[in-house]
């Protein structure tokens, strides 16, 4: 095999942020860029040589040819294996499922999630470590490190391989093997669902819809929902996977997801479906919807939690729960009556590897539409939607019925985030560091009808490792438990994104069930004074609402 060693000049902008390096496809097409970050992670994680790497992406534009060079920089790197999705395919969940069973060293996920694709859309790339979850913040911060070191990349010189043809093949000295996406992942589900029971709903006349967003779920939700479980054709919508998801956003949420919502919202109730879901453009979030009825994905967590024994995979219980900061406190209210531990991390899936390996929690979630267990170490858009066609087999109720069920036993947390994209990133620095400033004279002050109880910016030491993260939002907490989160994304790559979070507690069954945005209009006001938005932003409402 002849390996190529190129040098290259580092590039000053390749930090990861909450889930990977995510860039414009413009510069990642830039020469050498891909290559120098591929080659950062290689130098970072120091793999044995012969070690085995997953490899697969959700589709997106660049997906393909971005895998062609990696697997010539594996091979120049000394791996003795890729396992790697037919036709570039694998979703986050899915590869974070094959590492595991393959006991391979690591992967690499090729994917932006729920940021626009196509060639002016956005591109990314994320390492997952053996325990099959995303590299915890060492490893990420060695990563950039190495990125602004790096001199030179590893490449063989070697044809493109057929990523059509399942089997094995040869980049070099390297065994590549393209494998099927979905069968280990079906599987997996297989084993932790009770699939007689779901298939009994469906048959008995129940009636859902799954939007795949054009993005990588269709192929595991047709091959789950439609094949396996015996869901009509054309129950999957959107289902082929598409290099710019066919112009549209990949982000399951009500503003986004809108094609679904229309359905689920419908005006002829009758014929509206019972239950309706979306996933993102990795496959690892997902939006519950009942018959013109929104699921909060903080209530989502937390019915899951209250409801696991449902599932044959949970049966034994769960050992503890974690959720990430600015998810409402529902699933602590949970973890409370099961009196097991509920633990507060920053945003991110990478802070709950650690939690799961110790055996310390079964269920994670956030608030973002992202929940999952320790049946793999990420974020599974389907499993979720599996879990609650689960429940609902199970309690034979409507999916309206179990939420409101839930908040009559355990309260409700009236809950929202309100997000300002693309903003300029100056201004909101300054609006950050406006709100901070306050925090001294904040605790016992009164606003409107809530008082102060704490301020802070969220800091975490990992329970495990003792690895400490700040800086992770900031915190206004009211006596009453209702609460204030402002954080800016890690995510985006334009300007920058500012989240308002918001959360009220109601024990009050008489107006449990009010409009949640009514219901938190005090706060937004709260959250509007304290941070001049309007004055600062230009802004007079939210580009999403969830
Ligand atoms: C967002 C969400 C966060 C999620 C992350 C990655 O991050 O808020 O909860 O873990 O996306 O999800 P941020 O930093 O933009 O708030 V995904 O599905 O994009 O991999
Ligand atoms: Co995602």
């Amino acid at each position: 095999m002849k390996i190529q060693t190129v040098a290259t000049m580092p590039f000053d902008d390749q930090k990861p942020g909450t889930s990977g390096l995510r860039k414009k496809v413009a510069a990642f097409k830039t020469p050498a860029y891909l290559e120098n970050f591929v080659q950062a992670i290689f130098d970072s994680i120091t793999a044995p040589v012969g070690s085995v790497l997953v490899l697969g992406g959700d589709g997106r534009y660049y997906n393909c040819e971005a895998i062609q060079i990696i697997l010539r920089m594996a091979a120049a790197n000394g791996f003795a294996k890729v396992l790697v999705g037919q036709g570039g395919i694998l979703s986050t969940p899915a590869a974070s499922c094959v590492i595991r069973k393959t006991r391979s060293f690591g992967g690499i996920i090729l994917s932006a999630s729920h940021n626009p694709g196509g060639p002016e859309g956005d591109f990314g790339i994320k390492y997952n470590t053996g325990n099959g979850g995303p590299a915890p913040e060492k490893i990420t911060e060695a990563i950039y490190a190495c990125s602004r070191s790096l001199t030179q990349y590893r490449i063989a010189d070697a044809a493109d391989v057929n990523l059509d043809r399942i089997g094995c093949q040869m980049v070099g000295d390297m065994n590549v093997e393209v494998i099927d996406p979905v069968a280990d992942y079906a599987e997996l589900m297989e084993s932790l669902f009770d699939f007689a029971a779901i298939r009994a709903l469906i048959g008995g006349g129940f009636r859902l819809c799954f939007d795949a967003m054009h993005a990588v779920t269709g192929p595991y939700a047709i091959e789950i929902l439609e094949k396996r479980l015996g869901a009509p054709a054309g129950t999957v919508i959107n289902g082929v996977p598409l290099p710019d998801f066919g112009e549209g956003h990949p982000d399951p949420n009500l503003t986004y997801a809108h094609e679904l919502v229309a359905i689920m919202y419908g005006a002829d109730r009758a014929s509206t479906p019972d239950f309706g879901a979306a996933s993102d453009g990795d496959g690892d979030r997902n939006m519950i919807l009942g018959r013109h009825f929104f699921v909060n994905p903080s209530d989502s967590l937390a019915i899951i939690a209250a409801n696991a024994t449902q599932a044959p995979g949970y049966v034994a219980g769960l050992a503890g729960i974690a959720r990430s900061m600015p998810t409402s406190a529902a699933a602590d209210r949970v973890a409370d009556k099961l009196g097991i531990p509920c633990f507060e991390t920053p945003t991110g899936w990478k802070f709950f590897g650690n939690l799961m390996d110790a055996g310390k929690v079964t269920l994670c979630g956030e608030e973002s539409f992202g929940t999952g267990s320790s049946h793999v170490r990420e974020k599974d858009g389907l499993w979720a939607v599996l879990f609650w066609l689960n429940i609902l087999a199970k309690r034979r109720l409507s999916v309206e019925e179990i939420v409101h069920r839930h908040w009559a036993e355990y309260g409700r947390n009236v809950y929202s985030r309100h997000d300002y994209e693309a903003l300029p990133a100056d201004i909101a620095a300054e609006l950050m560091a406006h709100v901070k400033s306050q925090f001294a004279d904040l605790p016992g002050r009164r606003l409107g009808d809530y008082t102060v109880k704490f301020c802070d910016d969220f800091s975490y030491t990992d329970p495990i490792d003792g690895s400490v993260s700040s800086g992770q939002g900031l915190r206004i907490g009211f006596k009453d438990g209702s609460r204030i989160v402002f954080r800016l994304s890690g995510t985006g790559t334009e300007g920058a994104t500012l989240r308002i979070y918001l959360e009220a507690y109601s024990s009050d069954p008489a107006t449990q069930r009010a409009d949640a945005q009514q219901a938190l209009e005090p706060l937004i006001d709260i959250a509007h004074d304290l941070s001049q938005l309007k004055q600062r932003t230009g802004r007079e409402s939210p580009t999403v609402i969830t």
